[in-house]
């Protein structure tokens, strides 16, 4: 039997309290997420319970009781206090999917601080933006990456601190500091900042159209919203094994890939070594994984990887399979049926919302290709693309919309308050972020295109704006096309998403070249390494074409709608507004 009874009754008499009970949590006790994932589960008599089995490249491997997980975040968090940080501040954590990065995210929180992850394959450009944004105080990192931040940190003038978790002294530069957490003496005991519900918790940077990324805060209340939606959609209970394949430098890796599970002190797998579908059938087989959370692009891997999967691996653990991040294609659903055994559930949801928004629940009925459907205390809702009036159940493509008050909804965006207005229908134009997220008479507008079928099933049609959605990953083009022209050869450029078989979208590049540079594949090779080391592998084109002008409206601004619609072969819509030749 799943832990959501049945979706019907669980919307009945729906309160997050639910939360509470299933947490056996009482209003006097500490709110914190960092101790609840860690101390409290101790408390509970799990602290000789595994909480990480890792894996990395090769046979490196290792595993921590939650007694680990208490003793290891109390000693990053005893040195925030050392080195002099304040609750409150920002702390970056800039790592791979090692150890320390899961202990000093515990432990930052325990500090008081604003935990700060970002995705450890940034360049040196996009990890300025975002340490400048929030006027971060401390990185945490390895060796590997600290030499992004050499080159940024004089430009950082916020940033105090650099932190090198593992490595040599002797490879140390001015103004770094190297913590060990495991060789460093044990902190036994560490009192955990006194957290509220509305006190500050993560701090996760995701894309948008035009400008810089945003950078999407949440609070340590937001665990009750984690740990349900854990509970009832990803179905994890005490003796599951769980593997979420997410990298903590998206919203996912924390949410359920830190979050959620420990809170309700489940064992999590963690494997830093990569994507081959071998190697992942091997560490479920291995580590015999119960319940499996991952994203649409491994699992089109895992189909085109040749072979009968359970003919070569023992796979006959799992149980239940959860997919999120880009739309889960009907196709991969009725595969994995066929080739696991077990369908995989699409769930939906965003940086913003904090926690899973519409789902695919056990034992209810799945339509491949579709999200599912609203979680039992989501307001949720199609609204018309002109009106913005809810359309209903009418089958009518609209803007996905929730009503605002959830406990993991995103409290603001850093030094953002006209955009985070502005992802709310009806707001008046003074309100307060306060106001705006605890309105049920607005609308939260997330960005997405979708229908809601007569069962009450939601449909996912495409975003509503120009973000490019590659792997799971959201890239926004305006940060591209802005690196672009700072290559010496670029004098313009506009980017957009196409189509591709196993990422969903490719990053595309359209590139006007300034005079006495003539294209060529060299260049092409040149401007796309440029990219890649600036921004990241993911943001890095992956076709370049040399065009002589650009598409622009009247007003100057590049139709990047134009371009796309020409890449996915769809009507190029009302072009009114495009400039004359
Ligand atoms: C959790 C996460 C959010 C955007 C979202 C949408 C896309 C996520 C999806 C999906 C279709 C699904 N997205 N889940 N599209 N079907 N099941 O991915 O957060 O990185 O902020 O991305 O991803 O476009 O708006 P984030």
């Amino acid at each position: 039997m799943s832990n959501i009874i049945s979706y019907e009754e669980s919307k009945q008499g729906f309160s997050w309290d639910l939360a509470k009970e299933l947490m056996n949590w009482k209003e006097d006790e500490v709110l914190h997420i960092g101790a609840m994932c860690s101390d409290r589960v101790c408390s509970a008599g799990k602290g000789e319970k595994t909480a990480l089995v890792w894996a990395g490249f090769g046979d490196r491997k290792c595993s921590y009781t939650f007694d680990d997980l208490r003793v290891y975040s109390n000693g990053f968090a005893k040195l925030l206090g050392d080195l002099g940080i304040s609750p409150g501040d920002r702390v970056c954590i800039f790592m791979d999917k090692i150890p320390s990065l899961y202990f000093s995210f515990l432990g930052v929180l325990k500090f008081g601080a604003i935990a700060q992850p970002l995705f450890s394959a940034f360049g040196d450009e996009s990890l300025e933006v975002r340490l400048g944004n929030a006027g971060t105080t401390a990185v945490l990192t390895t060796q590997k990456h600290a030499k992004k931040i050499r080159k940024i940190r004089d430009r950082l003038p916020a940033l105090k601190h650099v932190v090198v978790v593992e490595g040599a002294e002797s490879k140390l530069k001015d103004g770094e500091v190297l913590f060990d957490v495991e060789s460093a003496p044990r902190v036994e005991s560490f009192t955990a900042f006194r957290a509220e519900s509305e006190t500050p918790s993560v701090l996760h940077y995701t894309s948008g159209t035009t400008g810089q990324p945003k950078g999407a805060l949440h609070v340590h209340g937001s665990v009750f919203g984690q740990a349900l939606t854990t509970s009832w959609v990803l179905d994890l209970n005490d003796d599951d094994v769980y593997w979420c394949t997410a990298d903590p430098g998206w919203v996912t890796g924390t949410s359920y890939g830190i979050i959620g599970p420990w809170v309700l002190g489940t064992t999590q797998c963690v494997l830093d070594a990569g994507f081959t579908a071998n190697r992942w059938y091997q560490f479920v087989q291995d580590n015999r994984i119960t319940v499996w959370y991952s994203a649409p692009t491994a699992i089109r891997s895992l189909m085109r990887a040749a072979g009968e999967p359970t003919r070569q691996f023992d796979l006959s653990s799992l149980r239940h399979l959860a997919s999120v991040g880009e739309p889960l294609n009907a196709e991969a659903v009725v595969w994995s049926e066929k080739a696991l055994g077990l369908p995989f559930h699409d769930t939906f949801w965003q940086t913003e919302t904090g926690a899973i928004m519409i789902a695919n629940y056990p034992g209810m009925k799945i339509k491949p290709g579709s999200m599912g459907k609203p979680f039992p205390g989501i307001r949720a809702t199609v609204l018309d693309l002109e009106s913005h009036e809810p359309v209903g159940d009418s089958g009518k493509v609209g803007l996905i919309a929730f009503s605002p008050g959830w406990p993991s909804m995103f409290r603001r965006y850093w030094n953002k308050p006209d955009i985070y207005r502005s992802k709310f229908v009806g707001a008046p134009t003074d309100a307060e972020p306060d106001q705006l997220r605890t309105n049920p008479d607005l609308w939260y507008v997330s960005g997405d295109r979708a229908s809601i079928d007569q069962d009450g099933y939601y449909w996912f049609v495409g975003r509503d704006d120009d973000v490019i959605n590659t792997g799971g990953h959201l890239v926004g083009p305006f940060e591209i096309e802005s690196a672009l022209i700072e290559h010496e050869a670029v004098a313009e450029a506009a980017v957009v998403g196409k189509p591709d078989a196993v990422n969903m979208e490719v990053v595309k590049a359209f590139v006007m070249l300034n005079s006495g540079f003539e294209k060529s594949d060299q260049l092409e090779l040149d401007i796309m390494n440029f990219i890649r080391k600036k921004l990241s592998p993911l943001a890095m084109p992956q076709e370049i074409e040399f065009s002589e002008k650009l598409p622009k409206t009247r007003s100057g601004k590049i139709l990047r709608r134009y371009l796309r619609a020409l890449e996915w072969g769809e009507e190029v819509g009302d072009l009114s507004t495009l400039e004359d030749d």
